[in-house]
């Protein structure tokens, strides 16, 4: 099978030369040809917006009182950046030889561009879905750090109820700040790194679908990442991380800021889903049934179906939002016809299946390590399948309770009353599937499965949470307090971090072929547990207490309650902390090898050596039973590795013989 590889590897610099003439390092297309691209481009857009401006081009429209006038050098400034940063790392150039009838590079095989560029690699736009999976990792970390910092200073502002060290604008700028890089970002944390890098080695494939299209959507998150950043030099955005009408209509052009980049993360991962999706519809190895695929490839597929079919959505909202403020439009403006609940909606739309965007990966990671750990086979393979669809089904069906108390028709309340709390059905599958792997096993508490765990105890203190949040009563006196705040930080920060954090430690083996180191881990995973749980635990009563949202002051009495979750949060970031200590040490100073399979795991993944080598698979592998076959006398390898050529016989009883290629 060809694979995809590198424009530059046969064509030299910037992929038009022979190898033999390259041009030197800082004239190839990288990240630094992309800095150049991304200033250009800004200043090109922000001269043609005042261009605009200053002719009345733009300003012909009627004004509204309430909106500034500079939002177009701004807003066509990030456009031409992005373009300007996609263009200085090369992605058009293939493109462009097509265009003018060059011949586009061959594909050759990959190994020569793993021995000749080393560390360069991850520097630049580059197809083997092994390096945007490092490169993705590496990028979800400093994103999560930075978002986690702006966490510890809204903490640190809450420790007293009226000493400030911010105004209030500046504190829920803080916040919008937060909220908004988590959610946005957090949403490739476990596809990006680990659906990229694993999926095609668990299917047994030797390549994605689409490799162009995933690094173009690991590139366009760096860029996402520093234009939220720099919205907090443009004024912040003073709404939170869901951006209502019609105050992101009137806000300062730090809105802009919030607009361009969360449309730019909707389409990092729509392409991010969509290679996915089709990668493990159309590569998957002769044998790999839909019945074999990983428990992990299940949720992953899933993942990406949201991804696909929500992200649209927040797009068009934000582009309506980008044209209310820019072109006079007036799609959440009420006084001129149009409708702020639209924009609630379309947000929500997009917003709920988003947070099973983030909730799925971790069903995936847990349900993966836990027969690992348990060795036993994963009780209820089928349920597990199910549920995860029913998960990505019903999702589509709820967003209104975001909006029991925005005027929906009161009729329609019951209504999404009972599709939200359906979905506690198809989620409840994945606890009983963990339920019954867990049952009578003989469980080894290694630190992946120590956070597989922690997982499934911080969810189910987010899910329960969540159905008092479904119920409509109780909603009304719950939403818009740090009940809230409680419930989704245990979803989301006790679910998808720690599923994260369970398949660093799983995987970074494979990945790196280097081990983490295992003393720091425990350290790192009892630090961060309780002082997780000792952080948001005390939020729930918090939150009845009556402390709202998005304020920077409170009650008196609940003084000593904040001071205590505001100091557990710190050591929370301090657990963190440690977390990156390890991962730079292990990685960069000790660098401990791992060859093998040290977790004595049947995943396909995990049958080739550590790193996998170029190419994944010396030859397209037949599978020959599922993954997760523990402890099953007579159960046959996973997979040949090394299938006689030509025919695939009766030996392989039960593989799809007539996909087999090899
Ligand atoms: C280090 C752990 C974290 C801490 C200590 C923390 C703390 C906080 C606090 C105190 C607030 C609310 C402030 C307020 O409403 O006045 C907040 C809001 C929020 N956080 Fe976190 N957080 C953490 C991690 C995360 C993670 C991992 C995510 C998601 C991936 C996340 C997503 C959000 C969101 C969406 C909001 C709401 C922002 C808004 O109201 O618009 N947080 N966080
Ligand atoms: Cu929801």
């Amino acid at each position: 099978m060809a694979i995809e590889t590198q424009p530059e590897q046969t064509h030299g610099a910037g992929g038009s030369e022979s190898a033999g003439r390259r041009r030197p390092w800082w004239m190839r297309p990288a990240i630094h040809t992309a800095v150049v691209g991304a200033v250009i481009g800004y200043l090109l857009g922000h001269l043609l917006g005042n261009f605009l401006e200053s002719n009345n081009v733009a300003t012909e429209y009627p004004n509204l009182a309430l909106s500034d006038s500079s939002d177009w050098p701004i807003v066509l400034g990030y456009g031409f950046a992005i373009v300007g940063w996609v263009a200085g790392l090369g992605v058009f150039n293939d493109l462009f030889r097509q265009v003018i009838g060059r011949p586009v590079p061959v594909e050759a095989h990959e190994d020569t561009e793993l021995v000749n560029v080393g560390v360069a690699k991850y520097f630049r736009f580059t197809l083997d879905h092994k390096v945007v999976g490092i490169q993705y990792l590496v990028g979800m970390i400093i994103y999560f750090c930075t978002a986690g910092l702006f966490a510890m200073a809204i903490r640190a502002e809450l420790l007293s109820p009226t000493y400030h060290l911010f105004s209030s604008s500046t504190y829920v700028e803080v916040v919008g700040e937060h909220g908004t890089m988590m959610m946005m970002l957090m949403s490739s944390v476990i596809l990006g790194p680990f659906g990229n890098y694993l999926v095609p080695l668990m299917i047994g494939s030797k390549r994605v679908a689409f490799p162009r299209l995933e690094a173009l959507s690991f590139w366009l998150t760096p860029m996402a990442f520093l234009i939220l950043l720099s919205g907090l030099m443009l004024g912040g955005f003073p709404f939170g991380w869901t951006g209502y009408a019609p105050l992101s209509i009137q806000s300062t052009l730090g809105a802009d800021s919030y607009a361009m980049a969360f449309g730019l993360m909707g389409l990092s991962v729509i392409l991010a889903g969509f290679n996915i999706i089709v990668t493990v519809i159309c590569y998957r190895a002769p044998g790999m049934r839909w019945s074999r695929i990983p428990v992990f490839v299940w949720s992953m597929v899933a993942t990406s179906f949201l991804m696909v079919l929500a992200a649209p959505v927040l797009i068009g909202g934000m582009y309506m939002m980008i044209t209310d403020r820019t072109a006079q439009t007036a799609f959440f403006v009420d006084t001129l016809g149009g409708s702020n609940y639209l924009y609630e909606n379309l947000f929500w739309f997009f917003g709920h299946p988003e947070v099973y965007i983030l909730a799925l990966p971790g069903f995936g990671i847990v349900l993966e390590i836990l027969p690992v750990f348990c060795r036993k086979p994963l009780f209820g393979y089928k349920v597990a399948a199910a549920g995860m669809i029913g998960v990505t089904l019903l999702s589509f069906f709820v967003w209104q309770h975001h909006l029991f108390d925005s005027g929906i028709n009161p009729d329609m309340r019951p209504v999404f009353m009972l599709t939200t709390e359906l979905i506690s059905i198809p989620t409840g599958f994945i606890f009983l599937v963990a339920a019954g792997t867990l049952w009578k096993a003989k469980i080894r508490f290694t630190v992946p499965m120590l956070f597989g765990l922690a997982f499934f105890f911080n969810f189910l203190i987010g899910g329960i949470s969540g159905v008092f949040l479904s119920d409509v009563p109780a909603d009304t006196t719950e939403h818009g307090s740090f009940f809230v705040m409680a419930h989704f930080h245990y979803t989301i920060m006790g679910g998808l971090i720690f599923a994260f954090m369970a398949g660093c430690y799983y995987w970074l083996p494979k990945m790196m072929g280097i081990k983490l180191n295992q003393t720091l881990g425990k350290w790192h995973f009892w630090t961060m547990f309780i002082f997780f749980n000792s952080t948001f635990l005390p939020l729930f009563a918090v939150g009845m207490a009556g402390q709202p949202r998005r304020v920077f002051e409170y009650a008196r009495s609940l003084e000593t309650l904040n001071d205590w979750v505001s100091i557990s949060a710190f050591c929370l970031g301090g657990s963190i902390l440690i977390f990156v200590i390890n991962f730079v040490w292990s990685t960069v100073i000790a660098r401990q090898r791992e060859v093998g399979n040290p977790w004595r795991s049947r995943g396909l993944e995990w049958q080739v050596s550590s790193p996998p080598p170029p190419g994944n698979f010396a030859h397209v592998p037949v599978v020959l039973s599922g993954p997760y076959e523990y402890g099953t006398p007579g159960a046959p390898p996973v997979a040949d590795l090394n299938p006689p050529t030509g025919v695939v016989s009766a030996a392989y009883a039960g593989a799809d013989t007539a996909r087999a290629e090899a």
